[in-house]
């Protein structure tokens, strides 16, 4: 699906304006430094672009554009909740539809802010109240950051992670490093491993590094290219690759769609962030090429 080409419904400015994909209103950027491309159902970022490169991030050829359902691939937001501490699995800040709040750009980039605030829908799931912005600085680099407030008269905890696809040429040539030295199996009991900080892909993996460094790479020989990833706020580093049999089972993944991507993701795991009334957090990760 080439982003690029989608037709336009609304122009904003120079750079940005709104193109439909299926029942999702995507917001578009195109910029001398790079392109990108922000659904607004999840506040997903969907395609960051760097001038003269192939797309850093990854979406799937069978994902669904429904406004439904997650969209698989890009950088979904997964929020209040990483995983399945209850339903709907990875939060809703994957499902709901976000506001565009503003678009600032320059020679240099541009900026992009939505917001999501509680509702009846999300107190029904969460009862707590909440503004959540999620901040997108596109230059050569793209930085996606999780802002989230504490909006209510009591405290509450939250987790969290952006869920970055990355695209890469071929798997099995794919090394991951910079993970820190030791990771929670999640196909193993939760076993708490030691690692030497690296990783490369022979079957399923999904980990949860625990003392991540501050710039993860990962090495992609077969596209000759290097990504360089910055995550802050985070108490953790998730690696996932779904592997044959569960893309098979994934009815949005084509049944080879792991041999090109890797999932490296910002993560507060075990909803270990409380927030005070009035108090804010952000979770974020910048993502460009070495
Ligand atoms: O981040 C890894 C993970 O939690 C895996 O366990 C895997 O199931 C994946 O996320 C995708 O989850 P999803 O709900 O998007 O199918």
């Amino acid at each position: 699906m080439e982003l690029r080409s989608l037709p336009t419904s609304t122009v904003l400015s120079d750079n940005v304006s709104i193109c439909t994909l299926g029942n999702v209103n995507v917001i578009r950027v195109l910029h001398h430094k790079f392109s990108a491309a922000i659904s607004l159902f999840g506040g997903h970022l969907l395609s960051f672009q760097p001038s003269g490169e192939k797309d850093i991030l990854w979406r799937s050829e069978n994902a669904i554009y429904s406004g439904e359902k997650p969209i698989r691939g890009g950088v979904p937001v997964c929020w209040p909740w990483f995983g399945k501490v209850q339903a709907p699995s990875h939060g809703f800040a994957r499902n709901s539809e976000w506001a565009l709040n503003e678009h600032r750009e320059s020679e240099e980039g541009v900026i992009v802010s939505l917001t999501l605030k509680d509702s009846s829908d999300t107190l029904a799931l969460w009862s707590n109240r909440f503004l959540a912005e999620l901040r997108f600085e596109f230059s050569t680099s793209a930085k996606v950051s999780l802002i989230a407030t504490n909006t209510d008269t009591k405290s509450w905890k939250m987790g969290g992670a952006l869920h970055t696809y990355f695209s890469i040429g071929d798997i099995h040539q794919t090394k991951v490093s910079g993970l820190g030295n030791q990771y929670i199996d999640s196909l193993a009991d939760s076993k708490l491993t030691p690692s030497n900080g690296t990783t490369d892909f022979t079957e399923e993996v999904d980990r949860i590094y625990t003392a991540p460094e501050t710039m993860i790479t990962i090495e992609d020989p077969a596209q000759q290219r290097r990504i360089r990833i910055q995550n802050q706020g985070d108490n953790a580093a998730v690696v996932w690759n779904p592997w044959i049999d569960l893309s098979h089972e994934m009815a949005d993944m084509m049944d080879n769609g792991y041999e090109s991507m890797v999932c490296v993701e910002s993560t507060i795991h075990d909803q270990s962030v409380e927030l005070a009334p009035g108090e804010s957090h952000t979770l974020s990760t910048e993502i460009g090429l070495a």
